[in-house]
C-alpha cells in the first residue's frame, strides 16, 4: 500500500464523546460537555516516552504503591516488558542508548541495547505478539520496527500520521499484537495491523490538556485508552475502545506527575497506572552571607548588652549622627575619630591595636563610653539632642 502521510478519517457512530471536566472525585463518573477539538500538546505514554524531567517513578498495585529510583535525571523513560515474563519495567534512553532494567525495583540496569539515530523518536510494544517488548522508531512520519530483543534491526516500515503526531500502544483488538493509534487533540485514530494505511477506529476521549495512556485497566487482553489530568491529578480509565464515561478514576499523585501505564506484579490482572515525578527544580545556592556592616556589627554587640528595641535605635541615631558609622571618619578641627568619634581616637586603643581600622574595635569602645558615661544609648542620644555632642 502506498504510504500515507496524513489518515483522513471521518468520525464514525461509534464516537462517542467523553468529557470529563470539573472536579470529578474517585468513584463517580464525570461528565460535561463535549470538548474543544484542539492540536495535541500532551506527551502520550504506554508505547511512547513517559517523560525526562525525573528518575523517581511511583507504580500502583492492589497491594499498595511501590516507588523506585532509575536512571537519571534527563534520561527519557519508557515501560515495557522487555524479557517476556509479563511483568512491565522501565528502561530509560541516553541518546540512541535504552539502559533497560527487567525488575521493578531501584537498581543498575540489567542490560543496554542501542537502536535508531540521534533525533529519532521511541515506541515500544509487543509488534509481532511473542509477549516481549521492542522499539520501534519513529522518524518522520515512518515507523521502524524490530522485533528483536538486541541487537535491534528493524524488519517493518510503515506511513501512519505525521511527522508531529504523538502515538499511543496497544493491543486494541485483543489479537495480542500490539498497534499504533495517534494521539491528536482528543482524537485516537487507532490502527489495528502494522502497516501503513488508514486508520481502524477514531475514538474521541479526554479533555484538551489531558494525557493519553493505554493499558488492559480490566485485564481481559483488551488495551484501551485512559487519560490522565493535571489539574485534577486523576486518572480517567475506560475499558472499552470507545468514547463514553470512565469506568473508573484514580484520583493519585500530584500535578506535576507524568503518567503510564503497565502490570507491575504478577497478581495484577491488568495494567495499573504508574507516575514520574519530576525532579525539584534545582535549589539556587544560598549566596554567602553579605559582609558584615559596621553597623550590623554595632547591632549584634548592642544586643550583647540588651541594647535591643529603643536603646538600638537610639544607639544607632548617635552613631549615625557621629560618623554614620564610619570607620575612618576624621574630624580634623576636633580630631574626633572613628564610627564613635573618639577624641583624639587613640582613645580607642584601650580596646585594640586595629582601632585605626576596626569597626567592631571602635564600637566595642564606643560602647563602653557610653555606658559609663550615659549609662545607655538613649542618655547619650538626649545629650546629643541637648548639646550637640555626648
Ligand atoms: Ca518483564
Ligand atoms: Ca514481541
Ligand atoms: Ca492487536
Ligand atoms: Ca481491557
Amino acid at each position: 500500500m502506498t504510504p500515507r502521510t496524513l489518515p483522513v478519517l471521518a468520525l464514525t457512530a461509534a464516537t462517542a464523546v467523553l468529557a470529563p471536566t470539573g472536579a470529578a472525585t474517585a468513584g463517580s463518573a464525570p461528565t460535561g460537555t463535549a470538548p474543544v477539538l484542539t492540536a495535541g500538546t500532551a506527551l502520550p505514554t504506554q508505547g511512547g516516552p513517559i517523560g525526562d524531567d525525573g528518575n523517581e517513578f511511583y507504580l500502583r498495585t492492589s497491594a499498595g504503591d511501590s516507588a523506585l529510583r532509575f536512571g537519571r535525571v534527563g534520561d527519557i523513560a519508557y515501560v515495557g516488558d522487555w524479557d517476556g515474563d509479563g511483568i512491565d519495567t522501565l528502561a530509560v534512553r541516553r541518546g540512541t542508548t535504552f539502559h533497560i532494567s527487567n525488575s521493578p525495583t531501584s537498581g543498575a540496569a540489567d542490560r543496554q541495547v542501542v537502536f535508531g539515530r540521534p533525533g529519532d523518536d521511541y515506541l515500544v510494544g509487543d509488534w509481532d505478539g511473542d509477549g516481549i517488548d521492542t522499539l520501534a522508531v519513529h522518524r518522520g512520519n515512518q515507523v521502524l520496527i524490530s522485533n528483536d530483543v538486541n541487537p535491534y534491526n528493524a524488519q517493518v516500515s510503515l506511513s501512519y500520521g505525521r511527522a508531529s503526531d504523538d502515538f499511543l500502544v496497544g493491543d486494541w483488538d485483543g489479537d495480542g499484537v500490539d498497534t499504533l493509534a495517534i494521539y491528536r487533540g482528543i482524537e485516537l485514530h487507532l490502527r489495528n495491523s502494522n502497516t501503513s494505511g488508514w486508520a481502524d477506529q477514531v475514538v474521541r476521549y479526554g479533555s484538551p490538556g489531558d494525557t493519553a495512556i493505554a493499558g488492559d485497566w480490566d485485564g481481559d487482553g483488551v488495551d484501551s485508552f485512559g487519560v490522565h489530568r493535571p489539574s485534577t491529578a486523576s486518572f480517567y480509565l475506560r475499558n472499552s475502545v470507545s468514547g463514553g464515561p470512565a469506568d473508573s478514576i484514580v484520583s493519585w499523585g500530584r500535578s506535576g506527575d507524568r503518567p503510564f501505564a503497565g502490570r507491575w506484579t504478577a497478581n495484577q490482572a491488568g495494567d495499573s497506572p504508574g507516575l514520574q515525578r519530576p525532579a525539584p527544580a534545582p535549589v539556587a545556592p544560598t549566596p554567602p552571607p553579605a559582609p558584615s556592616t559596621p553597623r550590623e556589627i554595632g547591632r549584634s554587640m548592642a544586643a550583647q548588652r540588651g541594647w535591643t528595641g529603643s536603646q538600638w535605635q537610639c544607639l544607632d541615631q548617635v552613631f549615625t549622627y557621629e560618623s554614620r558609622w564610619d570607620p575612618l571618619a576624621y574630624n580634623s578641627a576636633s580630631g574626633a575619630y572613628g564610627i564613635p568619634q573618639a577624641v583624639p581616637g587613640n582613645k580607642m586603643a584601650t580596646h585594640g591595636a586595629d582601632w585605626r581600622t576596626n569597626p567592631a574595635t571602635q564600637i566595642a569602645w564606643g560602647l563602653d563610653y557610653i555606658a559609663g558615661r550615659y549609662s545607655n544609648p538613649c542618655g547619650a542620644w538626649s545629650h546629643i539632642q541637648a548639646r550637640g555632642w555626648y
